[in-house]
Order: structure tokens, then C-alpha cells, then sequence
């Protein structure tokens, strides 16, 4: 089959457009990944070209050792992914020394995969291991309201998980670990990607600091979904804020706990007073 028409490509493509409609990718902002299963790969192969030059990583880990991602390009934009995806994604292969890549599929014309990918990769490394597998999908989106906050707010994992609980009854339902929260960093290298990993471990969003959110999820619809509630939510606080008034009532603790047991999640106590 050709690797494009598959239900992997056809629904990452479809997730890139849904960002990009969203209003989280001016320019070549923002990147997806997506670690392909074995059926995945499977279709795809025939499609799959050999020989490409392996290249270094700069960040390892073995539980990755062989497995195969579909990314977006460094430098790409996701408005152009659903017009030419062969040109701004590929499937790219990961040496069995955990290393290396090379690129199997797509990217052609010698794009190169997100520059994020090393954050990416540890990303996926630490929720393969807290999931049992079960995590594929890494997504990185510039969210305005998001980024707004993190000017306003304490760049804490609770402040952040609180006042987003606290602003729609669903989020401690969607995101009951809450959010980590990495400082300002300069982004696309190693140290930012081992900083994210460290809080990946816990939770399933992560903010950078004056850059934008990092969300992984099982699939497609799950991670969108993560990145979409977590920026709507943010996007109240302002509303709230910007109302110019006092805030009179809100979601207390004991309402979080309580909506929390009622949908059978546990809600991480760390991010409570
Ligand atoms: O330009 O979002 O973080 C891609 C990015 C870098
Ligand atoms: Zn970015």
C-alpha cells in the first residue's frame, strides 16, 4: 500500500490540519510524532525506501531501539501537510542501538525530521515505560492562552495544575495528574529534552515556559483532545481575568476530589494545597 493512504499517515495528516486550524501553528511552529505499531509499519513497508544515511540522535534511549515514527519536518509548516505530505512528514527508523535514525518514507526533497525530535524521543521513551506501551502520540503546539500564563503565573507544576483544574469541571476528569511545567529553555536541543522527560514521567502535558505545551497521548483523537482542553481551560483564566471582576465562587479542592472519585480517576494530592 502506498504509505500515505494508511490509517497512520491519513490520520496524522488529519491531526496536523486540526492544529493548524486551531490557530497553534504560525510558520513552522509546533511538531508530531507518532510511534507506528507493527501493523502500522506492516502496510507501509512495501512504500518504505532502504539505504538512507543513519544519523545521530544526540539523545538515547533503548526502549526505542527499532521502532519507527512518523514526524513532521524540521522547518516544515503544518499548513502544508495536508496538501504535500510526502514533502513536510516522513517515517523515520530508529537504529537498534537506540542512536541513530534514518528516513524511510517521506520527507523528501532532504527535509529532515522536527528539530524537537530529541525531546520528542525522550518524551516517548518515558511514557512507553509509565504506560506499558500503551502511549504513541507526542504532540508539541505553540497555545496561545497557554503561553499567556506562564507570564502571570508561577512557573510551578501545582500553580499550573490548579488554576487549569479550576476552570472547567471536566479538566481533573482529563488530566487528573495535572501539568508539569519546564522553565524557560532554549528550545531543540538535548537539555530541554531531558528536562521534559524527567516531568513526562509524571504527567501527560507538559508547558514550556513563554513556548507552548507538549502532550502525549494513546492516539490521535486522545492527545488532540489533551492539548484542546488544556489551552481551552487556559483560555477561561483570561477570560476571567480580563473580565475585570473579583473572582466570587470556583471549583473548590473538594469539588476536584469529588468529580475526580465520581469518573474513577485518582487526582495527584501533589498538586493540592
Ligand atoms: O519550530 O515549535 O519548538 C518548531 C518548534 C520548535
Ligand atoms: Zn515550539
Amino acid at each position: 500500500m502506498k504509505a500515505e493512504k494508511s490509517k497512520a499517515v491519513q490520520g496524522f495528516i488529519r491531526m496536523c490540519d486540526d492544529g493548524w486550524n486551531a490557530g497553534w501553528h504560525e510558520r513552522n511552529g509546533g511538531n508530531l510524532t507518532y510511534r507506528m505499531t507493527a501493523e502500522d509499519v506492516s502496510v507501509c513497508r512495501d512504500d518504505f525506501c532502504c539505504g538512507g544515511e543513519w544519523k545521530d540522535m544526540g539523545v538515547t534511549a533503548k526502549n526505542l531501539a527499532d521502532e519507527f515514527f512518523l514526524t513532521t519536518g524540521s522547518g516544515k509548516y503544518f499548513r502544508n501537510v495536508k496538501a504535500s505530505p510526502d514533502e513536510n512528514i516522513g517515517i523515520i527508523e530508529i537504529s537498534p542501538n537506540a542512536e541513530k535514525y534514518r528516513i524511510v518514507w517521506g520527507l523528501s526533497g532532504g527535509g529532515m525530521p522536527t528539530s524537537e525530535f530529541p525531546s520528542h524521543f525522550l518524551n516517548h521513551s518515558a511514557r512507553l515505560k509509565v504506560t506499558g506501551g500503551n502511549s504513541r502520540v507526542i504532540y508539541h503546539a505553540h497555545t496561545p492562552d497557554i503561553i499567556a500564563l506562564t507570564y502571570i503565573l508561577p512557573l510551578t507544576d501545582k500553580a499550573f495544575s490548579r488554576v487549569l483544574w479550576q476552570c472547567a469541571t471536566e479538566c481533573p476528569v482529563v488530566f487528573p495528574q495535572g501539568v508539569g511545567v519546564v522553565e524557560w529553555m532554549v528550545p531543540g536541543g538535548a537539555n530541554i529534552a531531558h528536562a521534559s522527560m524527567k516531568l513526562m514521567e509524571k504527567y501527560e502535558a507538559v508547558v514550556w515556559a513563554h513556548h507552548g505545551l507538549f502532550c502525549a497521548g494513546a492516539d490521535f483523537d486522545e492527545t488532540f483532545g489533551l492539548m484542546h482542553t488544556i489551552e481551552k481551560a487556559a483560555g477561561i483564566y483570561l477570560r476571567i481575568l480580563s473580565s475585570g471582576k473579583n473572582i466570587k465562587q470556583t471549583i473548590t479542592e473538594q469539588n476536584l476530589c469529588d468529580v475526580a472519585a465520581a469518573f474513577g480517576v485518582e487526582i495527584n494530592k501533589e498538586n493540592l494545597n
